[in-house]
């Protein structure tokens, strides 16, 4: 994500000057991106500023400033004032202007007659929500409850105001709620059996750090303002070590690459911790005094684990596992970010408990500088005012865990005892395909992706093409939109106003409105105030949802004493002044050694774990069997954030088309050239594409980034991607997660 491009450093250039007060010098043309005509130089006073906050799915949630001059965004910058972002963006964050006056933007609320013909008419909101609520009727109508309605939702804006898209859920009865996370789920249960909560250090304080592990993450790309902390840790003499299958633009920057066997890195860490054993450098206040079974991970390590084990499975030399293990071990303090990459395995929450181990035995939890880091959630303590709406009196549901056999009684029971009824996010298709009595007739897609985002995307258009209405908030036709009956134009972040805090960081920032909304664009509460309206209009009290919705008193509900007092701020429109970071006590988490486990320590050996079906000790487990010839990797891009960006005309100057990328030797075995178009296939659907020869993959990988490249190219990664759960997820998240990167594949010239 710190790439130069020429939209970008136009707008970097205009940071630097107007930062260093040079801005007489500035030539014309660069300061007026959208017109040419004002012959003036830059002056901070000719533009009102406001204060937003990237509200995607990102480690980073950036602060930004954004300039605006006659209603129009002129350019953005970096906040100054947290230390996390200091002054800079990512190369998508730069892109942001184009986002909101691209061209190809949805302007208007549309119709479309047949799914996939792109035969799109617009339609005013009027029409749009007779349609919508009259469909809603219909099925509670012909069900007697609305369960036949799904919402599929999960990080297009992360925005907490935007939680009152499920608000509106609520608000209509109970319906059925595709639940979980593709994203972090199994490692977020692995910590949750080790610590009692994922909660990471600042990673400010990474700096501290002596040695430094980057595991299965790419911050170089998906968490650029992390990297300073990282170089100035190496800077101060601490040692970097990168493990990856892939050699990142992270793996560059480091001092120590290690290219294991993809999902191997449950034996990698287990070896280490064995040779930390052997070698006495165990720390025994911590293990003996902050933790329980210690004593049987360590026999577990003696009787199962050996150096040369490990090696074998990893492909890792059994002297480097042992040297970067001392190594670890002696540095104080010394800490490892896991990624989220690495636990998109069937094994990814063993792995990552493996890994916390590591971590704990050497006594570098709840260190400053040290620490397991993977998220956390403590600055989001909100009151979800816009989530916790109520159901319409006399609303039937779905009886869940109150109900004889947890099955659907919308007759017997207590009103109270209703709930929505959940399914798998991560089994999109399959869900809406297996759900019966009463079936899935509606589904209502926000903040989401599913054709771009979900998993086996045949198996989704089959399972579309079995709802009667499918609803899409967007603001770009995409391929879930082609498959859409009705279309609402969703406002961008600089059109609404809301609040975002980060699960890596921790600053959070207000978000203005700072342009009015452009075209007939409504933020994804003024949609749910207008569908109210209709339903009330249509049927009296079959919808709770406020009908009238100003954004800012929303906001203003959202906020409570606990949030100022941690953020140090009397009301949350302090926040205009700009961002804030919390209070911490410290900059590492669980500096009190008190553990949110049941037993209070660090568990080595987890009953809570055993009982939700899992070993009790972070045991290796295997990653899932190979089914074809190539492994296939489809992490994230540099330049988009999922399926967002990259479809965007400035964004596609410097990446045009997707690529996939393989090692020349296995290209020399299939005689494929480079740039040569290649097929690459498996069980669940095949696509084209070009190739790209680099030893920056492993042997037998084949590597292409997700992205979505804009309509009319029909790329398309989870023509490949199964659905195949991973181990860990459902404890803490509803859902198991998705093992994204356990994927096989062949290729072949065309
Ligand atoms: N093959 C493969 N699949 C993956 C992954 C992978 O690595 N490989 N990664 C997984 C991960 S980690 C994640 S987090 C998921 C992400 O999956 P998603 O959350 O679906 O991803 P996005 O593309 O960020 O956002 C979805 C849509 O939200 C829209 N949007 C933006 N702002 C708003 C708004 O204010 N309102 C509404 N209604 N819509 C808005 C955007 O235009 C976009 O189309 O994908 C997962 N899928
Ligand atoms: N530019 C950009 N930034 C982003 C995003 C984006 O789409 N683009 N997405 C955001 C989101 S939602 C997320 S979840 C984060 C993701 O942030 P990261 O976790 O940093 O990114 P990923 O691309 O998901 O995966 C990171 C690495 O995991 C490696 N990996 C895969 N399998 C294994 C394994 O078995 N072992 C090891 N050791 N490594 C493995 C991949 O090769 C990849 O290089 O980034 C966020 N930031
Ligand atoms: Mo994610």
């Amino acid at each position: 994500m710190s790439q130069k491009t020429r939209a970008l450093s136009r707008r970097q250039f205009l940071k630097g000057i107007s930062v260093a007060g040079a801005a007489s010098l500035l030539p014309l043309k660069l300061l007026m991106p959208y017109s040419a005509e004002a012959a003036t130089a830059f002056r901070e006073q000719d533009f009102q500023i406001f204060r937003n906050a990237c509200p995607r799915n990102c480690y980073d949630t950036c602060s930004i400033k954004t300039y605006v001059k006659d209603g129009v965004v002129k350019f953005i910058e970096g906040a100054q004032e947290s230390t996390f972002t200091k002054g800079g963006l990512c190369v998508k964050g730069y892109a942001y202007p184009r986002r909101v006056y691209s061209p190809d933007r949805i302007k208007y609320p549309m119709v479309q007659d047949g799914r996939r013909t792109g035969n799109w008419r617009r339609v005013s909101w009027d029409e749009a929500m007779d349609r919508i609520a009259g469909k809603i009727l219909e099925i509670k109508e012909k069900d007697g409850n609305l369960l036949g309605m799904g919402l599929t939702k999960y990080s297009g804006n992360f925005g907490i105001t935007n939680y009152g898209v499920e608000g509106m859920m609520s608000s209509l009865g109970y319906t059925t709620r595709f639940v979980g996370t593709p994203c972090w789920p199994a490692g977020i249960d692995a910590q949750n059996y080790d610590l009692g909560d994922m909660w990471c250090n600042d990673p400010e304080d990474m700096v501290k750090s002596r040695f430094v592990i980057i595991w299965g993450a790419n911050p170089a790309w998906c968490s650029v303002h992390s990297m300073k902390y990282v170089n100035e840790a190496k800077r101060r003499g601490a040692k970097v070590v990168v493990i990856d299958p892939i050699f990142t633009q992270t793996a560059a920057k480091g001092d120590v690459y290690w290219q294991p066997e993809t999902s191997s890195d449950g034996a990698l860490a287990l070896g280490m911790a064995r040779h930390i054993l052997d070698q006495g450098l165990v720390d025994n206040d911590f293990v003996n005094t902050h933790a329980i079974g210690y004593a049987e991970f360590a026999a577990y390590l003696r009787e199962n684990v050996t150096v040369e084990w490990a090696s074998q499975v990893s492909g890792i030399p059994a002297v480097q596992i042992k040297e970067v293990a001392e190594e670890f071990a002696t540095a104080d303090p010394a800490t490892i970010w896991i990624g989220y990459g690495m636990q998109r395995h069937t094994n990814g929450g063993a792995s990552v408990r493996a890994i916390d181990a590591l971590v704990a035995m050497t006594g570098n939890v709840g260190k400053e500088g040290g620490g397991a880091r993977y998220g956390h959630l403590r600055t989001w303590g909100f009151n979800y005012h816009a989530l916790l709406q109520k159901q319409p009196e006399g609303s039937t549901g779905f009886i869940g865990a109150t109900g004889p056999k947890g099955e659907f009684d919308f007759t017997k029971g207590e009103a109270a005892s209703f709930t929505d009824r959940t399914v798998n996010i991560n089994k999109t298709a399959q869900a809406i395909l297996d759900t019966k009595d009463p079936a899935l007739r509606m589904l209502w897609v926000s903040c989401k992706n599913p054709f771009a985002q979900d998993f086996d995307r045949p198996k989704l258009e089959k399972a579309f093409d079995t709802l009667e209405m499918v609803v899409s908030v967007e603001q770009f036709f995409t391929e879930t939109v082609n498959n859409s009956d009705i279309v609402l134009p969703v406002t961008t972040l600089f059109e609404e106003w809301t609040v975002n805090a980060s699960y890596w960081h921790y600053w959070v920032g207000i978000n203005e409105q700072a342009i009015t909304p452009m075209y007939e664009t409504k933020s994804n509460i003024e949609i749910a105030a207008v569908l109210s309206k209709k339903m009330n209009q249509l049927s009296p009290g079959s919808c709770t949802f406020p009908q009238d919705i100003d954004t800012r008193e929303w906001l203003e509900k959202e906020f409570n004493q606990g949030i100022y007092d941690y953020l140090g701020i009397k009301h949350w429109t302090d926040l205009k002044n700009g961002p804030v970071k919390a209070r911490l006590a410290s900059s590492a988490s669980w500096s009190d050694m008190k553990f949110g486990t049941p037993s209070g320590k660090y568990e080595f050996q987890s009953e809570l774990c055993q009982q939700n079906g899992h070993d009790a000790l972070p045991r290796y487990k295997e990653g899932r069997k190979p089914y074809d010839e190539f492994r296939l990797l489809t992490p994230h891009t540099k330049f988009g954030l999922h399926s967002q960006f990259v479809n965007l005309d400035w964004m596609q100057e410097f990446n045009k088309e997707p690529f996939l990328y393989m090692h020349p030797d296995d290209a020399q075995e299939k005689k494929i050239a480079d740039l040569d178009t290649v097929r690459v296939f498996n069980k669940v659907g095949e696509l084209k594409i070009k190739v790209k020869l680099t030893s920056n993959v492993a042997k037998k990988s084949l590597v292409i980034y997700e992205a979505w490249f804009g309509a009319g190219n029909d790329f398309n990664v989870q023509n490949l991607v199964d659905d195949e759960s991973s181990d860990m997820g459902a404890y803490k998240t509803g859902a198991p997660g998705v093992a994204i990167h356990g994927q096989f594949a062949n290729v072949e010239r065309v």
